[in-house]
Parts: structure tokens; C-alpha cells; sequence
């Protein structure tokens, strides 16, 4: 995958920024009902009406509070979400809404699926650098993780993709923020107790708070360290 557009019923789900409009971007991890946690993060980050936060997707599900995390996130105008499979799920009646009223509902299916500045793309899982990127779907850009041929494990798609872009992404339980030069993984498990973390685009770092506690149980094995070691 060389860079271009997305197939054009996913370029028809894509908000091209402008980086001139904001002092500063940064770019939120998986919240999955952690609205706490999310408040905490929020008043580090103590962004300015000027500068913009984008949220990588699944804001909802699998933890305490999916309207909590909903309202807040409406509440502003310079908070912006994308769509994650877990929002996805829920606007095709896939699973419950989790206490979201319709109008919530219609505020997730208004969402964006990818939003991009510069040469900085978000979305929420992942692309496959061996396709065209005009083949992706949605589901595709949502839920790409590993390049294995059974779908699990090493090589993940992070591990072989090298640009144009810089793509950040989320959907990976990570045990540590990932950051390479066309890569940034943000997901660092906070509704498994892990942590909640953006990455500030303007000053090249990543910013965590700890998880207010475990709301699903995830065996410490299963956050991926980005940084072990890929044997061939
Ligand atoms: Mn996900």
C-alpha cells in the first residue's frame, strides 16, 4: 500500500483536517466506557479551544459508562472521534447500545471512520501494506491487526507497513504506547486496567494516566509489548 485514497465509499467516511486551523492535535487511545479516565486525561492535556484532540474509536463498550464517555466527548467542540469496530457494533444493532439514547446513536453513525491532516492518517485498527489501499473496506481499516495467515499473532501490520503516512491507531492492547516513524499504537488497555494514552503531535510524546481500575479482566500476557524482539 503506497499512499492515495481509499476506496470512494470509505473516502465518502474520511474528514480531511487542516493543521493550520489548530495550535496543536493530539490523538487518544481505545476509552471503552472509561469516562474517569478519560476526565483525568482531559485535564492533563488541559487543551485549549485552539488546540484539537482526536480520539482513535471504541469509546464504548466493555466499560462502566459508554454514555458518560459519549456526553463528554459531544460536549466539546474540539473533541472529534472516529468510528472503531466497537461503535460499529452497535450502530448495526450487532450488540446492545449500552444505555446510548438514538440521537447517540446517530452522533456515532455521523462519525468519521478516518481523519487525516498533513501526511497523518487516524483510524482505528490498521491497513495491509501488501494490498492496494483503494481495496480496503471499513471493516478492514477497523479490524487489521495481524498479517499472519490464521489471523493471530506476528507479523503485525504495524511491523511491515512504511508509509507515506503516519498512521495512529488503537484496537491493539498495547503494554506500552508504540511509536515508530509511520506508525503510533495507542491503546494501551485502560478497561483492562492498563493505562489511557495520547500522543502530542506538536511536541513528538505520549502522555498516560493509569487506568482507575480493571473493569475486564485481561491476563497480562495479552498486552502486546510492541518492542519484543519480531524472530523471524
Ligand atoms: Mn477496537
Amino acid at each position: 500500500m503506497r499512499g492515495g485514497a481509499f476506496a470512494p465509499g470509505l473516502e465518502a467516511q474520511h474528514r480531511r483536517l487542516d493543521a493550520d486551523d489548530y495550535d496543536n492535535i493530539y490523538v487518544v487511545g481505545d476509552v471503552h466506557g472509561c469516562r474517569t479516565t478519560a476526565e483525568r486525561l482531559l485535564q492533563r492535556l488541559d487543551p485549549a479551544p485552539t488546540e484539537l484532540v482526536v480520539f482513535v474509536g471504541d469509546l464504548v463498550r466493555r466499560g462502566p459508562d459508554s454514555p458518560g464517555v459519549v456526553d463528554l466527548v459531544r460536549s466539546r467542540p474540539n473533541l472529534l472521534s472516529i468510528r472503531g469496530n466497537n461503535e460499529e457494533k452497535i450502530i448495526e444493532g450487532r450488540r446492545p447500545p449500552e444505555g446510548l439514547d438514538a440521537d447517540d446513536v446517530r452522533w456515532l453513525r455521523s462519525l468519521p471512520a478516518i481523519v487525516s491532516w498533513d501526511d497523518t492518517v487516524v483510524l482505528h485498527g490498521g491497513v495491509d501494506p501488501a494490498r492496494p489501499r483503494q481495496e480496503h473496506t471499513q471493516s478492514d481499516i477497523q479490524n487489521t491487526e495481524s498479517l499472519a495467515p490464521d489471523g493471530d499473532g506476528r507479523p503485525f501490520w504495524w511491523e511491515r507497513y512504511d508509509g507515506p503516512e503516519r498512521i495512529y491507531f488503537g484496537h491493539k492492547v498495547l503494554s506500552r504506547p508504540y511509536v515508530g516513524d509511520h506508525a503510533v499504537g495507542l491503546d494501551t488497555g485502560c478497561v483492562y486496567g492498563g493505562a489511557l494514552t495520547a500522543y502530542d503531535c506538536t511536541n513528538d510524546r505520549t502522555i498516560s494516566v493509569d487506568a482507575d481500575r480493571a473493569y475486564k479482566q485481561r491476563a497480562a500476557r495479552k498486552f502486546l509489548d510492541p518492542y519484543e524482539s519480531t524472530a523471524v
